[in-house]
């Protein structure tokens, strides 16, 4: 029994935030505050309905300036009442059939909870969720029938996250479309045995990479859906700016729990959403106050505090609370009794009251006073059972909605209240463990039957048997005419986008590729080649060059002025160094995306740009270029989220390694991206050494994706350190792309032999080796340059995976390189040692299959430290020194 809506001891009434928004006893004498209404009120009248309200926000505004002028201490509280924040009279009516979708939303759940009951009956382990949907069915619903436009040709669709627990409703929904069939239903979270059988089955979550005819974006790890819309909604708006696309008309939705609002990055990008006017962007909240273990904020009030947190961060808020039902209680509330006792109950006691029937709420809600009982004395309480909150009322959706797909010049939060396992009865709804709650009963089963009146027989509920009205019925006529009268259906995904050619790679990159020693760092030479690729009349507009505050860090301030910064108000300054060849430009179709300080930001513009040949069907090519460290480690997750949904473009990892960026010390010294990248089936990693090899390397990655429209990405790190370049021969092309070529063969005529490999920052360190083996020790060095370790890697996992597979054994890229070659194999790194171990499987082997040289890597385990790279590559035993220690104990052992 819950203790509920007792008054409160101070200390108790200060936790639950006292809302200081409700009519309360007021402090100024009554007759005078009568008469200051009377007089707002008759403002309101006079100026009519719309007009009025304008009248009376300016009057208030007047006032409170007044009152600041005379220094009165006041601010406007940051919540409105707890009720519905579009009026019983603002209300559009219903466009729709309430009965008919009535029915068709009672088998939706029924299908989406049958196929995780099926699921785990078949296999205990598999999981699944059903409260989750339960609670998100309505708003999901109101959005299909009436809101989602698909892409018909002409309008180019919306963009649904859809809140990825909740995919076995979007499941269901399909299967009615007759876009999934029960074959499908049945193998939910069962792809591997629906493979086996040359059926689809149905991923976990919505995950473009295992359903990509299907899901578009990815949602599954909490956060990432919501940083991610508001990027993709703003990534629509530069397509248009930069008239690349039209977006106009097209809105992104953002379906989210209220308690994945407590991820950073959930929060991360509202201030920029509404910064930039973002009103193609609307989040739909479902506030069903409980997350995985308990309560959102049991001790207070979820709505509330993102009522204040997106206000606060300039979005149009509109609260969606309670259902119909509850308009003609409040409508006799004059006292303001109803609303006072909504302000003063937390979340856990309204969790406690959806987990309870009418009788309950009777006694522990509406009899906290005699005039709140006496509100509601006309009901029954099956009446009051079914007094629903306004989550699940389309009608209040739809009202909400249309407010927010209506509304200029903001992006707009809808905050829906609903219960969790709404209609799941004793075993679900609003019950703490709903979260988990994923095998029914047969009892459990008959009872849902009953609650949603499903035309099941007991055997057919009690099987959860798949509910499918026939072809041609009431139900499935309209469902199918709603979603046509809106274009189509959704989510559906593309996979293609016309090609772009790529320019020739001498004209783009020839100073790197006949680079004859010229000194430069491979970021210069990147800068060097994006400005060319810039310049090409077809791919130079998709470019799009992302920074997170350091651009001029890796010297791309040029590209300021030549291609501008994107700003969509353009720029209302003028520049402070408005002279300067370097100037600062912003403007409205500016080609750099400046995201400022939020690698997490600028990541979600990448995923956006590179997976726009798929969600606008127009193919564009990032450039995210960042401090290396603060990319896989960093903001790995969205990483992770981008190759899922198969993205396209280049991530830059610049001031690579754990000793070229010297000074900057621990935090910013990076020794484990290529390892983490590593990781990623779809991403291909590089750590050149040279101009010439990134050159080749980024050639190879525009024609992977933007010709062959391959769903892959790259990962490139590049450095700050200058070194002579060689020119790179055309033969060598093939090995840079492959993972490794010979740079430098080491004197014909010694018996001594090594073979060094190096990469990126420590190739430098690799030749001075070779030069010390060969002039104070007759040892002739052979050199080598690993672009990727992890491409070596996969090719030779390739191979022996043919091999398993009954294919005659065939060496790897990596075996075949140093098949012929004498000598210790020494390996050295500016990454962890497990980077170069990624080959150890694949060494060239003799006859007996054992490897036939020694293998030794040398690499930068540890912290980094603050001091000169001299110093750290000493320290980290990866310097000439080291490779030349290593090579002569070898000969030692
Ligand atoms: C980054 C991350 N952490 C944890 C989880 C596991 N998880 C999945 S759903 C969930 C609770 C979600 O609660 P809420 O957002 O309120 O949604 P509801 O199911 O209540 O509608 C958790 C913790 C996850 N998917 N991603």
């Amino acid at each position: 029994m819950i203790q509920a809506l007792k008054p409160r001891t101070r200390q108790e009434t200060a936790v639950r935030q006292p809302p200081t928004h409700l009519p309360k006893a007021p402090q100024a004498d009554p007759a005078e505050l009568a008469e200051w209404c009377d007089a707002f009120d008759g403002l309101l009248t006079a100026y009519g309905a719309a007009q009025g309200k304008e009248q009376a926000g300016a009057l208030l505004d007047a006032l409170l300036a007044h009152a600041r002028k005379r220094h009165v201490p006041w601010k406007p509280s940051g919540n409105t009442p707890y009720s519905n924040t579009i009026s019983v009279d603002e209300q559009p009516p219903y466009p729709g059939d309430i009965e008919l979708e009535k029915k068709l939303s009672a088998i939706l759940r029924w299908n989406a909870l049958a196929m995780v009951v099926r699921a785990n009956a078949a296999h205990g382990e598999l999981g699944g969720h059903i409260a989750s949907y339960a609670s998100a069915a309505d708003l999901f619903e109101t959005g299909f029938n009436h809101f989602f436009r698909a892409d018909d040709g002409h309008h180019g669709g919306d963009l649904v996250y859809f809140q990825p627990h909740s995919s076995p409703g979007v499941y269901a929904r399909a299967f009615l479309e007759g876009r999934l069939g029960e074959d499908n239903l049945s193998h939910y979270r069962q792809e591997l045995v629906a493979a086996s059988q040359g059926i689809q089955g149905l991923s976990s979550y919505p995950h473009p990479y295992l359903m990509p005819e299907f899901w578009q974006f990815p949602t599954g790890s909490m956060g990432i859906g919501p940083i991610n819309a508001i990027y993709q909604a703003r990534f629509m708006r530069y397509l248009a700016h930069r008239s690349l696309a039209d977006t106009e008309g097209r809105k992104v939705w953002g379906f989210f729990g209220d308690g994945e609002m407590d991820e950073p990055e959930s929060i991360a990008a509202l201030t920029l959403a509404a910064r930039e006017g973002l009103d193609n962007c609307i989040f739909v909240i479902n506030c069903n106050l409980q997350r995985l273990d308990g309560p959102v904020r049991g001790n207070g009030r979820i709505v509330d505090e993102l009522e204040a947190l997106f206000s606060g961060a300039g979005w149009n808020v509109v609260k969606c609370l309670w259902g119909s039902e509850w308009d003609a209680l409040l409508a006799r509330d004059h006292s303001h009794v109803l609303a006072r006792t909504f302000a003063h109950t937390v979340d856990g006691e309204f969790q406690t009251l959806s987990a309870n029937d009418g009788a309950f709420n009777r006694e522990h809600f509406f009899n906290q006073s005699p005039e709140l009982a006496a509100l509601v004395a006309h009901l029954s309480d099956s009446d009051i059972d079914r007094l629903r909150r306004g989550g699940h009322d389309p009608v209040k959706i739809h009202a909400a909605f249309a407010s927010a797909a209506a509304h200029s010049g903001q992006p707009t939060v809808v905050l829906a209240k609903t219960m969790k396992g709404y209609g799941m009865g004793s075993i679900g709804q609003g019950r703490m463990t709903s979260h988990q709650q994923k095998k029914l009963g047969a009892e459990d089963l008959l009872a849902f039957r009953d609650r949603f009146n499903l035309p099941l027989s007991d055997a057919q509920a009690t099987s959860a048997a798949f509910l499918k009205p026939a072809d041609g019925s009431a139900e499935m006529r309209y469902l199918l005419a709603r979603r046509q009268a809106l274009g189509g259906f959704l989510p559906a995904r593309k996979g293609q986008a016309a090609p772009i050619a790529v320019p020739d790679l001498r004209a783009t990159a020839g100073f790197a590729l006949q680079a004859d020693g010229k000194p430069m760092s491979t970021t210069m030479a990147f800068v060097r080649q994006l400005g060319n690729l810039l310049k090409d009349a077809e791919l130079g507009p998709r470019i799009v060059p992302i920074v997170a505050d350091e651009a001029r860090t890796f010297g791309m301030a040029g590209l300021f002025r030549q291609v501008g910064i994107y700003a969509p108000f353009g720029q209302l300054y003028q520049p402070e160094d408005n002279a300067s060849v370097l100037l600062y430009r912003e403007h409205s179709s500016g080609q750099i995306l400046e995201e400022g300080i939020s690698e997490a930001g600028a990541l979600s513009s990448w995923t956006a740009a590179a997976t726009s040949y798929s969600t606008h069907g127009t193919a564009m090519l990032p450039f995210f270029i960042f401090y290396s460290m603060f990319g896989f480690q960093r903001v790995g997750d969205l990483i992770w989220a981008a190759a899922d949904q198969r993205a396209r473009g280049f991530l830059i990892g610049a001031t690579s390694g754990r000793t070229t960026l010297g000074g900057e010390g621990l935090q910013h010294q990076d020794g484990s991206s290529l390892l983490s990248a590593s990781t990623v089936p779809n991403c291909k990693s590089y750590d050149p050494s040279f101009a010439g090899e990134l050159a080749v390397i980024i050639d190879h990655g525009m024609q992977r994706m933007l010709q062959e429209q391959r769903d892959e990405f790259f990962y490139i790190t590049v450095t700050n350190e200058s070194v002579a370049n060689p020119s790179l021969p055309p033969e060598a092309h093939e090995g840079v792309i492959r993972g490794m070529y010979l740079l430098q063969a080491g004197s014909a005529n010694s018996a001594r032999r090594v073979q060094l490999l190096g990469s990126g920052a420590i190739m430098g360190e690799v030749l001075k080796a070779a030069a010390i083996l060969e002039r104070d020790h007759g040892v002739a060095a052979d050199i080598w340059s690993v672009t990727s370790y992890a491409e070596l890697a996969r090719d030779g996992e390739a191979q022996l995976e043919r091999w398993r597979g009954g294919a005659p054994a065939q060496p790897s890229w990596f075996a075949q390189q140093l098949g012929a070659s004498q000598g210790p194999i020494i390996a050295a790194s500016d990454y962890v040692r497990a980077l170069p171990e990624l080959v150890r499987a694949y060494l060239p082997t003799d006859a007996n299959g054992l490897p036939r040289q020694h293998f030794y890597t040398l690499g930068t385990d540890g912290f980094g430290r603050s001091d000169s790279r001299a110093a750290l590559r000493q320290h980290f035993a990866v310097d000439a020194a080291a490779i030349v220690q290593t090579y002569l104990r070898s000969q030692q052992a």
